[in-house]
């Protein structure tokens, strides 16, 4: 019997999150259940009772526990599962200075990547997809924020190796599905252009668990592209 399900969408790059520490924990005994963001399957009644944004993906146990919220779902994975697969995760009573560490990393992420990063994407990608008009002030800001903060995060990589440490973590895998999706919204130089970040990317994207997780999440991407190709030119020319 599963362990537990996840509703998820091979669009939803949140959802990646977790089947990186998935695949890195080598945990297959788990149920997905596809929400269809086309037709809004993840917008009843029944599902915003346990998902109360409407978002996926989202994280149910059979006793009864939910969990929604990608980063809070990786975190709980990476803690159920602490003794499996490669530690993602310090422990705090061992080891306080990497416990800090970490999260300080998972907060850097979330406050000076995330938000920025999520508009752009939202502006490059999302907006031709559903016809909405690209904002060029909003890429404007977004380049501006994502410059200077991923600036000072290449100076933390010059003098480590993951964003946390000498260790790889959950804040790595925390940046890794919007870094991807960067890339697949042609803002890919925001990294290559950028040693250390660089540097952080290829290594990080070589792991035999991000390209596991992130096969169906790449094929579906590639294939919607493939049938949007005129809406983005026509963005393009409206631009
Ligand atoms: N901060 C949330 C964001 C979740 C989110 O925005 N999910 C997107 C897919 S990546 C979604 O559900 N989109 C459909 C919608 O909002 O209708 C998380 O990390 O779980």
């Amino acid at each position: 019997m599963a362990d537990f399900k996840f509703t998820n969408s091979p669009l939803s790059y949140n959802s990646l999150r977790l089947d990186i520490v998935l695949a890195e924990k080598g945990i297959t005994s788990y149920e997905t259940v596809p929400a269809d963001l086309m037709t809004g399957s993840h917008k009843t009644p029944e599902f915003l009772a346990k998902s109360p944004f409407g978002n996926v993906p989202l994280y149910e146990e059979s006793n009864g526990l939910v969990i929604y919220e990608s980063r809070a779902i990786a975190r709980y994975l990476a803690l159920k599962y602490e003794n499996v697969g490669p530690k993602l995760l310090p422990d705090f009573k061992q080891d306080p200075k990497a416990w800090a560490a970490v999260e300080q990393a998972l907060q850097v992420e979330a406050m000076k990547f995330e938000a920025y990063a999520s508009s752009l994407v939202f502006q490059k990608l999302l907006a031709p997809i559903i016809g909405a008009p690209q904002d060029q002030s909003q890429i404007d800001r977004c380049h501006k924020y994502l410059h200077q903060n991923l600036d000072v995060v290449d100076g933390i990589l010059a003098k480590q190796k993951y964003m946390a440490g000498d260790a790889y973590t959950l804040a790595d895998i925390n940046w890794m599905p919007q870094v991807y999706i960067l890339f697949f919204a042609g803002e890919g130089e925001l990294f290559s252009s950028r040693k250390n970040l660089a540097r952080w990317w290829d290594e990080v994207s070589a792991r035999e668990a991000w390209k596991k997780a992130l096969k169906p999440y790449d094929d579906m991407n590639r294939a919607m592209m493939e049938g949007m190709k005129e809406k983005f030119a026509a963005a393009a020319a409206a631009a």
